[in-house]
């Protein structure tokens, strides 16, 4: 199984660390393909914890080689920010490795996703303001800013330029902003030049040599299936594909080498941002979810809106994806409740439909319609085995599979990177 992708099978933060942590010493690469630092990853190593966001959590494995790799928009000041702090705790950053056809995100991206949101006003996104989104609109647009452009001067200034032509427009006309110095971006971007230039790779070609050589490659997804600027709840999503196939066209390695897909979902369901989440709860259940799953931003620090897990969203994850094995974590923040509601299938207009509807108007007004399963009171978080748990959260996980498209490989039950069940 050379090429493993991993994926979150929700809205995101289902806890991907803890699969990658099950794979552990096995692997040769991780491999960042998609988004930039509005990604929030906490990883436990030892004794210590780690949030990261635009490294991928292969930075914290010493045999490893992390790769940010083209399909990624980097802010380079956040990338040399992340690595001195972990050069601080004593981690070797030596080994990472950047794609030259990255897209970097620079000061402007920043503002345009601030204003830009404020001008949505009713209608925002709830974006991270980490600029990801201009930094792909560029890309798409074809005004964007690659890494191989900070290492040519005349280029970068004439792209710069290109680029700022239309947004200091913007700025200036619509939204009563000063201009942007092409001087002041194109001085800023030099400065790093220098400094990324050994880090920097033809990532692709180097991937592939890897798996012709036997490596173990494996392709960390940032955010989730629901977040996929394609296959998520339009336009309540990221811009980038946060799905299995975004590993492919953002790395440079093709589709049929990928062996194996892990779907993370989550024992229920989180959502940081705005956008329709049928199963959420405004109740005492959800502050329950919430305050016993530490469900808070990794990046903001925003509150997670909480639900129950809903079983068409992981069987339509388990399809777009192609997911192979689920693992689902956090089964232990169940604990405590007398039942748990599961969402089998939604109301429309009065209609059960059995899968996520296609209309993003349906939806919006889908009601879950629920089958409800006992809880169980006892501490799960020292199962080992899957015998090991109540009888309860047993029928809880097996139910669940049934209804996912996919077998359920592993089962969190902590945080802790021991507190994890594997089913053989
Ligand atoms: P953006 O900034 O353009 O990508 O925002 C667009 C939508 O994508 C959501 N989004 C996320 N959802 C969950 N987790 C994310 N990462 C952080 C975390 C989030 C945080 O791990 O906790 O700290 O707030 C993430 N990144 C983007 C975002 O909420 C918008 O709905
Ligand atoms: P990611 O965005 O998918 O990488 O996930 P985040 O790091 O944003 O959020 C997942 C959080 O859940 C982290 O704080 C993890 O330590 C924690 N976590 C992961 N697995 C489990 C589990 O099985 N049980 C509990 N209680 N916490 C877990
Ligand atoms: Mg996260």
């Amino acid at each position: 199984m050379p090429a493993i992708v991993i994926i979150g099978a929700q809205w995101g933060d289902e806890g991907k660390g803890k699969a990658t942590d099950l794979l552990g010493s096995r692997i040769d690469y991780v491999v960042k393909f998609n988004g930039g630092n509005n990604a929030g990853h906490t990883v436990v190593v030892g004794d210590e914890k780690y949030a990261l966001h635009l490294l991928p959590s292969g930075i914290l494995s010493p045999g490893v080689i992390p790769v940010i790799a083209n399909g990624v928009v980097i802010d380079i000041e956040v990338l040399f920010d992340e690595l001195t702090a972990l050069v601080a705790r004593g981690v070797d950053v030596s080994r990472l490795l950047v794609s030259s056809n990255a897209h970097v995100i620079t000061q402007y991206h920043r503002t345009l996703d601030k204003v830009t949101e404020r001008f949505l006003g009713k209608r925002q996104i709830g974006t991270t303001g980490r600029g990801i989104g201009p930094a792909y609109a560029d890309k798409i647009n074809r005004v964007g800013i690659r890494i191989q452009d900070l290492f040519d001067e005349n280029i970068l200034r004439q792209k710069v330029e290109g680029a700022l032509h239309q947004k200091n427009h913007l700025l200036v006309k619509i939204y009563n902003r000063r201009a942007i110095q092409i001087d002041e971006i194109v001085d800023d971007l030099l400065a790093y030049a220098e400094r990324l230039r050994p880090m920097v790779a033809d990532t692709s070609l180097l991937l592939n040599q890897a798996l012709d050589a036997g490596k173990i490659v494996l392709f960390e997804g940032g955010q989730a299936t629901m977040l996929d600027v394609d296959h998520g709840t339009y336009p309540f999503v990221t811009s980038s594909n946060s799905t299995s196939g975004g590993a492919a066209t953002g790395s440079g390695v093709a589709p049929n080498r990928i062996d194996r897909v892990i779907g993370i979902v989550k024992a229920y369901t989180t959502r940081v941002g705005a956008g329709p989440f049928p199963t959420e709860l405004h109740d005492e259940s959800g502050e329950f979810l919430r305050s016993k799953g530490f469900e808070f931003g990794t990046t903001t620090g925003r509150p997670r809106r909480t639900g129950w897990y809903d079983a068409p969203i992981a069987r339509y994850s388990a399809r777009i994806n192609g997911v192979t094995d689920f693992v689902m974590t956090k089964l232990d923040v169940l604990t405590g409740l007398s039942v748990i509601p599961v969402c089998v299938a939604y109301e429309v207009d009065g209609k059960r439909v059995d899968e996520v509807p296609a209309s993003q108007s349906d939806f919006h007004h889908a009601k879950p319609i629920y089958e409800e399963f006992p809880g169980w009171e006892e501490d799960i978080t020292g199962a080992r085995t899957f015998e090991d748990l109540p009888a309860n959260a047993q029928s809880y996980v097996l139910a669940i599979e049934a209804m996912s498209g996919s077998r359920i490989s592993a089962i969190g039950v902590g945080p802790d990177r021991e507190a994890i069940i594997v089913r053989h």
